[in-house]
Formats: structure tokens, sequence, C-alpha cells
């Protein structure tokens, strides 16, 4: 039996539980468990998901079903950053450093949210270690407000912060606005992919669309909310009508194929006690989004 005690939980691997892979600093994959949940708005418990996808991901079968491949990612899962104590901006600044460490080595970072806030530093040390990028934004939301409950460093202005940076995003996925937004998407000519329109497309011409829009570099966010709730129910704020996983994942697969995706991060997953749907599919969604790149790199 494989132990799995909470010390040495940080030290399993993402995959396949070898723990000498584990530990292995040179590997193409790091994941980064980041449990930051402090401007939740709705559902809680988002803090406890990068433990529950780390346990989940143990679960998924070693052979990929799409890309008929052994799983065979070399990944080290790193230790979790403390969320818990000091201020929202020291809090960040430390997901930021943490991410640098990664993304100056030239390695793929793969952050586990906790809240979407987390974006912010993530992409700040995606840029200062890459330059000129695009963000893919995957959500139900658009995040464009100016401020939230008090505070201009929230899962709901986390895109706004984004733009401010000056580096592009597109949306995909979006069914909830506020009228804010809406001016803003108009006045800005900001580039949102209305989950109605992707829905009730017939043919996959919306993701040379979305592709159009993006530069040579991309990193990807990806709120769980952007998926249907019927995959994953355990999130902050669900909203109805999202994504297939296979709309989702043909969108990831071809953005991975024609673009240098140097990181991702998957947030806003809030496990549901007696259920791992929703954990299960962020592991999925974790995983495939590694192999789509390594396949990419091929
Ligand atoms: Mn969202």
């Amino acid at each position: 039996m494989m132990k799995t005690s909470s010390t040495h939980h940080a030290r399993v691997c993402f995959l396949d539980g070898n723990a000498a892979n584990a530990r292995n600093k040179r590997a193409p994959y790091a994941v980064l468990p980041v449990p930051y949940e402090r401007t939740v708005s709705f559902g809680r418990g988002t803090a406890r998901a990068p433990a529950a996808i780390l346990r989940a991901s143990r679960h998924i079968e070693a052979f990929d079903e799409e890309l008929l491949q052994p799983l065979g990612l070399k990944v080290q899962t790193l230790p979790a950053i403390p969320c818990r104590h000091g201020r929202d901006a020291q809090v960040l600044e430390r997901i930021g450093r943490a991410a640098a460490a990664v993304l100056q080595a030239g390695r793929f970072l793969m952050s586990l949210g906790g809240e979407h806030t987390i974006t912010l530093p993530l992409v700040r040390a995606a840029r200062a270690a890459y330059g000129r990028l695009t963000v893919l934004h995957c959500d139900a939301h658009l995040d464009l407000r100016d401020h939230y409950t008090n505070t201009r460093l929230s899962h709901g202005c986390v895109m706004r912060r984004v733009l401010e940076l000056g580096v592009p995003v597109v949306s995909v996925g979006i069914r909830s606005v506020c009228a804010e937004e809406y001016q803003l998407i108009k006045e800005r000519h900001l580039s949102v992919f209305w989950a109605r329109a992707i829905v009730a497309a017939r043919s996959s011409a919306w993701i040379k669309q979305v592709l159009a829009r993006l530069g040579r570099r991309v990193y990807l966010t990806i709120d769980a909310d952007c998926l249907d709730p019927a995959l994953m129910p355990g999130t902050g704020t669900p909203e109805p009508g999202g994504l297939s996983w296979y709309v989702l994942t043909a969108l990831l697969r071809r953005v991975c194929a024609t673009r240098e995706v140097v990181a991702t991060d998957l947030v806003e997953t809030a496990p549901i006690p007696g259920t791992p749907v929703s954990e299960y599919t962020a592991a999925r969604l974790a995983t495939k989004v590694m192999l789509y790149h390594r396949a990419g790199k091929r």
C-alpha cells in the first residue's frame, strides 16, 4: 500500500505516485498548489481544492484515451504556498515568487487554486520570464470589475488587473456579466466568446477565431466554472449553460498544438464533500493540458 500521510502529501507525484519523480527539480512540468481563499463571494471551499485535486489525480488512468499513449508525464509537485497568514498583497507576492522560480527555469507551470485572484501574480511572473504573451481566459464570468466587495484584489476583478498590466485577454465561455463589464468590452473591443454562441455552434470555426486572437505565447487561466456545472458542481459561483468536456478540451488541444503555452492555472474548484466529481474533473483537465502541451512540443 502506498503511504498517503499528509506530511508527504506534497511529495506524491501528481500523476503516478512516483515519489522519486515528484522530487525531480528538473522535471519539465511543475505543479504548484495555491490554496488561496480570501475574497470568495458565494460558495466556499476553494482552499481545499489543491489537496483534493492532487488526491483525485492518483485515480487517473495511466493511459490517455484520446492521444492513445501512456501519460508518463514528468511532474514535480511543489509544496503548497502558505496562504493563510499575511496581507493579501503579501501572499500574492509569495505566489509570484514561487511561480517565477519555475518559469525562469523554462519549466511549464501548472498552478492549482484557490480563487481566481492568484492569476494576477502568476501572469506577472510569466510576463517577466517570457515577455509578450496573450492570456486565454476560460470562465463563466468576465472578472473585469474595477473593484468588488471593497477590494481591487478580488476574484471578481482579476482580469481587470491583468488588462492593466498591458496584457491582452481573450475570454471564452462567458455567460454572466455586469453592466460595467459590458460597457468595458464594448469600449475597448475586448475579445469575448460567449458560451451561448459556442454551445450553439455547428462547427469548430469559433476555435479558429479564438486562435486568431492569440499571440505566439499564451498564458492559460481556467476558472473551473467555465465548464457546465454537471461536470463541475463544486465551484464558488456555478452558472448554467457552460462548456462541455469535449468542447473545452478540443479548444485546449488546438491552442497547445499551435501556440507556446508557457503556464496554466486551474482555479475556483471547491470540492463538495461526498462527491469527487469536481476535483476529479479538475485533475483530468490539468493532466490533459500537460499532455496537450507535451504533444505540441513534439
Ligand atoms: Mn468564474
